[in-house]
């Protein structure tokens, strides 16, 4: 049986460390538009959705610096942030949007949530794990900085798929009542047959392969990936999004997976150049869309999930040929140990 959905990336162009934070809105809020006029059921915004990509600055200013953060209780209720919300919940599109949180005890994550549509409300949270840059901003002050590790603490919440209620038509299952040797079994034929499995993460994850392994051992069928990848120049923003986009073909193959990746890019105070390249790949690898521009572009994708069983079922059946007794360094070891000199 086909599990067919409709998703897109919300691809964002230049966002200005001056822009007014209801324009932002406006254009966010216009993508969405855009996407129920397509009937799609499932739109990827990108990290910091709401702002300029303001790790890249030194604030002098806490006032100034607070501005970029958002508490996550407000999300659905601010003016600067719920249109947004309400706007998906009237049109019936699960939304995925990254944003920087400020929890009660100050603390700083860079994270997104998926709201979910039919629930009218926020179903699950990822904050980013691996961030990237420095605490210190460079000595030369026309270096740009990428300042994540002063801003953000590294996320807690791990790698947590989950389910996205009521996006297939037909998507709930009976479940057997599992028992003895023949529970696994059981299991097994049920996979691929409930509501889809969704995993998020945030720009630099995509570059660590146990953040994709690690939704893929929870069957994940879909991940999301939000992004500000700076480039400096001309060739630097090809070869960066080159970069991109085999890193998200390559993983996409290796678990078995769809993935969507949505850009903030463009020119942001007419100075720091972000990349585009906003692509939707299947569990082969292979690009089904990706954007044609460095601004504001709706990039969408019919997907059908159970294309994943395949390479499930197959080359990557994770229960008949990982060997977990081989892996022990991967959990083990942070940093490269190189065997002795001859
Ligand atoms: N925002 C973010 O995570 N940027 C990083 C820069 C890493 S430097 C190679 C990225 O992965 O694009």
């Amino acid at each position: 049986m086909p599990r067919i959905l409709k998703v897109a990336a919300a691809q964002v162009g230049a966002v200005h460390r001056d822009a007014d934070r209801q324009e932002t809105l406006f254009r966010l809020i216009s993508l969405l538009d855009q996407a129920a006029s397509q009937k799609v059921q499932l739109v990827l915004y990108p990290e910091c959705t709401f702002t300029t990509f303001f790790p890249r600055h030194l604030f002098t200013s806490q006032s100034e610096l607070d501005t970029y953060f958002e508490h996550n209780d407000d999300l659905l209720s601010s003016p600067s942030t719920a249109p947004l919300f309400q706007k998906a919940a009237e049109y019936g599109i699960d939304i995925s949007v990254g944003f920087a949180e400020r929890t009660e005890d100050g603390t700083g994550y860079n994270t997104c949530i998926y709201f979910s549509a039919s629930q009218g409300k926020i179903i699950n949270k990822y904050r980013k794990v691996h961030l990237p840059g420095t605490v210190e901003p460079f000595s030369d002050p026309e270096a740009v900085n990428q300042l994540e590790k002063r801003y953000f603490t590294p996320g807690n919440l791990g790698f947590p798929a989950f389910r996205a209620p009521n996006l297939l038509p037909s998507s709930s299952i009976t479940t057997k009542q599992s028992s003895g040797t023949t529970g696994l079994v059981e299991r097994k034929e049920e996979q691929g047959k409930g509501d889809p499995v969704l995993g998020m993460m945030i720009c630099n994850d995509r570059r660590w392969p146990e953040v994709w392994r690690s939704y893929a051992l929870q069957g994940a069928e879909l991940l999301l990936l939000g992004y500000n990848t700076v480039a400096h120049n001309e060739q630097l923003i090809r070869r960066n999004q080159q970069t991109g986009k085999l890193v998200q073909q390559s993983n996409s193959y290796m678990n078995s997976l769809f993935s969507i990746s949505a850009a903030r890019c463009g020119l942001d105070d007419n100075h720091y150049n972000l990349i585009s390249g906003s692509a939707i790949i299947n569990p082969e690898g292979h690009v089904l869309a990706e954007s044609t521009t460095k601004d504001d572009e709706l990039v969408v994708a019919e997907i059908d999930l159970e294309e994943c069983r395949q390479g499930r079922e197959k080359t990557f059946d994770f229960g008949r040929h990982r060997r977990t007794e081989a892996y022990a360094r991967i959990v083990d070891q942070v940093g490269v140990v190189e065997p002795e000199l001859l």
